[in-house]
């Protein structure tokens, strides 16, 4: 399988993520990307390839233009005011408040932000940049006739929304590559989500629409980020009703529950009959994650890799979350594995 990655990726280096009322190292920080282009290489997985540039359109046809223009001078609007630290909100428009975009990077942040963990330092603009053209590449890569592609993508990319930013996420790659494939022959594309948190921006995206399915495997977002969507009973709207399948599970969910909620889905999306399949994956389902609480173990990866394969559709996987800094290039390349091992 061929690996689609840029070094570019370490442009986002932000310092500092809050959590728990500190201010840590991210979890979300550059050895995660490393690791795993190690590990592809170790196992000889396949080419690693630089991805094309398909410009800032594809970014667009998924984004709100201001909100994108936002996240390019974020960094610069904040320095200017003198601040200190990375750039992060400190209030929203909540309940009852105005939905008018403020002037003050202050405001805007809020206003753009549906977390504060996830600050905004210099190049992240950047590398959120790279990563959708990772995406990008590899989708151009199953149009061009490839069964499988590995789109090594950081920052990840499903809690960005259409206009929103937070989780670590700052463009949905995953959505980019679906409305790309859309735009350049799928009739219907489906998006499996099997990172540990619920694909918010993802289903955000393609909500009302009956052309992408997504399918989201996660934890109960009553105990789990993003904590306000992905219950069962979203099931899209207009008409995407039926269109959007989410699979919430409890803490310490284990492998023989995941795959059955797994085998569901992909009957599900057997059924939709998608021209093309893109995996958003994340590996924080793993059991010593650090910020996740399901109880997969390192050969459950190659098993559902394997599962997925069945299917037999040309498949994009692009990278989205995974915290375990030891065992993130193992378990991700076991999925891959496991999926071409079953092809
Ligand atoms: C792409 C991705 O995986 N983003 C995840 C962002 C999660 N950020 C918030 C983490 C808060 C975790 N709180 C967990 C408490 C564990 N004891
Ligand atoms: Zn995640």
């Amino acid at each position: 399988m061929e690996t689609i990655f840029t070094e570019r990726h370490k442009l986002r280096n932000s310092k500092t993520e809050l959590y728990g009322g500190e201010l840590v190292e991210p979890f979300e920080r550059p050895s995660r990307a490393d690791d795993i282009i190690d590990r592809v290489r170790a196992v000889n997985l396949g080419p690693v390839s630089a991805p094309d540039d398909f410009g800032m359109d594809p970014i667009l046809a998924i984004h709100d233009p201001a909100f994108i223009a936002f996240l390019q001078t974020a960094w610069d609007d904040w320095q200017a005011e003198g601040f200190k630290g990375e750039a992060m909100p400190m209030v929203w428009p909540a309940r009852r408040m105005s939905r008018r975009i403020p002037t003050h990077v202050e405001g805007r942040l809020g206003y753009y932000a549906l977390a504060c963990e996830t600050t905004i330092s210099g190049g992240t603009w950047e590398a959120a940049y790279a990563a959708a053209q990772v995406a990008l590449t590899g989708a151009q890569r199953l149009n061009d006739g490839a069964r499988a592609v590995f789109s090594l993508c950081r920052p990840p990319g499903h809690h960005a929304a259409i206009d929103m930013y937070g989780g670590y996420c700052f463009v949905n790659n995953a959505a980019v590559a679906a409305q790309h494939l859309r735009d350049t022959g799928a009739e219907r594309v489906a998006i499996l989500d099997v990172d540990f948190h619920h694909g918010n921006g993802t289903q955000d995206i393609f909500d009302a629409r009956d052309d992408v399915l997504f399918v989201s495997l996660h934890g109960d977002p009553m105990h789990a980020f993003p904590h306000f969507l992905g219950h069962a009973d979203e099931r899209g709207s207009g008409a995407g009703q039926g269109y959007t399948v989410n699979y919430p599970m409890p803490p310490g969910t284990d492998f023989g529950t995941w795959r059955a909620a797994l085998a569901d889905g992909l009957s599900r999306i057997a059924e939709f009959a998608p021209d093309k399949l893109i995996i958003s994956l994340g590996v924080d389902t793993f059991e010593t994650d650090p910020i996740s609480f399901f109880k997969l173990a390192s050969d459950d990866f190659a098993t559902y890799g394997a599962d997925i394969a069945a299917l037999g559709l040309p498949t994009l996987f692009v990278m989205e979350g995974g915290y375990d800094i030891a065992e993130i290039g193992v378990n991700t390349v076991n999925v891959l594995q496991g999926f071409e091992g079953a092809s």
